[in-house]
């Protein structure tokens, strides 16, 4: 399966380094929601779960983990292991996210607001909404 990497705009300078994401110019939607996750065990296992309608782009800020996308036919692992390089989360994904550094940060940008009706957290049912 295509996963859809997302190059973010990177900044370094002798004070730091800056990362600019712009909704539509840099990511493919306007962006209604940010959120981050951080604190992970290192056995922890998040996600498993698909979005019917949400689109979103996820960046690992700090640290690594590792991406599980299944898009119901196939599936592929992606490690984030760097700010300068997202990927999408599109509609009907199935994704976990696993393998987390001590210090992983995750950013999620979404293009709308948290809506529980928008998930579909049975493996099974996934499987058949999207071989339909
Ligand atoms: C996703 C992956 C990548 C909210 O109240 N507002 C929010 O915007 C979000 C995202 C979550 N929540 C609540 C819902 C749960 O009570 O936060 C709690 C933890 O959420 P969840 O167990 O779904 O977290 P993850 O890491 O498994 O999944 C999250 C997002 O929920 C999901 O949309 O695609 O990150």
């Amino acid at each position: 399966m295509e996963i859809k990497y997302l190059p973010i705009t990177h900044k370094q300078n002798a004070a730091g380094s800056l990362f600019a994401v712009e909704g539509i110019n840099d990511i493919p939607f306007a962006i209604a929601r940010v959120y981050y996750i951080l604190d992970m065990p290192i056995a922890a296992r998040r996600g498993k779960h698909a979005h019917i309608k949400i689109s979103q782009a996820a960046l690992c800020i700090r640290g690594a983990c590792k991406f599980l996308l299944d898009d119901g036919k196939e599936k592929a692992e992606v490690i984030l292991d760097n700010p300068s390089l997202g990927i999408m989360l599109e509609p009907m994904i199935w994704h976990e996210m696993y393998d987390f550094s001590k210090d992983c940060i995750i950013v999620i940008l979404a293009d709308a607001h948290y809506d529980e009706q928008d998930y579909i957290r049975d493996y099974t049912e996934f499987l058949h909404k999207a071989q339909k």
